[in-house]
């Protein structure tokens, strides 16, 4: 069958707005779910990122570090039967790069031809095709650790800064991650709202007996103890202050270095 990726596009979109679910957008999960499929990748091993699609999976599939993820990807399941030829991993990927264009942000480049790791290969030799648990960044930790995550794919200081801008969009869940709330007053818009806010807000605790994360006054929009390293680290603070001011650098920079996550360990050669 004709591979037409536009027919794809059109019908993500047409899933997106779901007024029961969080803030009336699927979105935000779906751009979680593309960079958590990439955000694996080793470049020292070249193992890990999207191709693949290995979070169908064990172990990947439980790291708690993707926990809420199954309801994106049930949610883009319909899309699959009805598209059978794209691959799981060209889908997850396509899926966040048409879910940010559609929340106003920029346009992601991105290139279809991944391959999905087959169910009986992975049965077999799973620990040769799917990426161990704990590749992901722990909220909870501080800028040496992110450094060491996203140094580990390939980013520099400047593109960590940048993707972590995808946080003006969704919302922590407490049955998800444990933590709780939105980082901005529109979390299904993108925009550079989260570096004004780093910079602006008077972040404090929360008072809560749950994971130490940060408040404004009102007890309404949160930040993560990851995202407060970017304004407590001297080196990511820059770039915070320059996105906070130039939201045409920040949608630029987030483009390239987003679609750079979703090339990684990406060969288009069948799996
Ligand atoms: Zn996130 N992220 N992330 N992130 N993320 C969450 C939600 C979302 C970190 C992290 O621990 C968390 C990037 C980087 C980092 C999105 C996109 C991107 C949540 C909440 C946590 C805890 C999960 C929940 O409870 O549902 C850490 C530590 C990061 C790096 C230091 C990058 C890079 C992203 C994309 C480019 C998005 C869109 C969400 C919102 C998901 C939703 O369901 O609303």
């Amino acid at each position: 069958m004709a591979q037409n990726y536009d027919a794809v596009r059109k019908d993500i979109v047409a899933i997106l707005k779901k007024p029961d679910w969080d803030d009336g957008s699927l979105g935000p999960v779906l751009v979680r779910l593309a960079w958590h499929a990439s955000g694996t990748y080793d470049s020292k091993t070249k193992t890990g990122g999207s191709n693949g699609a290995t979070m169908r999976f064990k172990p990947e599939s439980s790291d708690g570090a993707n926990a809420g993820l199954e309801h994106a990807r049930a949610f883009l399941e319909p899309i699959k039967q009805k598209h059978p030829w794209i691959s799981y991993a060209d889908l997850w990927t396509l899926a966040g790069v048409v879910a940010i264009e559609a929340m106003n942000g920029p346009k992601v480049p991105w290139k279809g031809g991944r391959s999905d790791v087959p169910p009986k290969v992975a049965q077999a030799q799973p620990a040769k095709v799917i990426p161990p648990n704990g590749r992901l960044p722990d909220a909870a930790q501080g800028a040496q650790h992110i450094r060491d995550v996203f140094y580990r794919m390939g980013f520099n200081d400047q593109d960590i800064v940048a993707l972590s801008g995808a946080h003006s969009l969704g919302r922590c869940h407490t049955d998800r991650s444990g933590f709780s709330g939105p980082w901005t007053h529109t979390p299904d818009r993108f925009s550079n709202q989260y570096y004004r806010l780093l910079l602006n807000v008077d972040w404090r605790e929360k008072k809560w007996d749950g994971p130490k994360q940060y408040v404004d006054p009102d007890d309404e929009l949160m930040m993560l103890p990851t995202d407060m390293a970017l304004i407590w680290d001297p080196k990511f603070k820059p770039y915070v202050e320059l996105y906070a001011k130039d939201k045409e650098a920040f949608f630029k920079d987030f483009a390239a270095a987003f679609a750079k996550m979703l090339e990684l360990g990406v060969t288009r050669q069948k799996l």
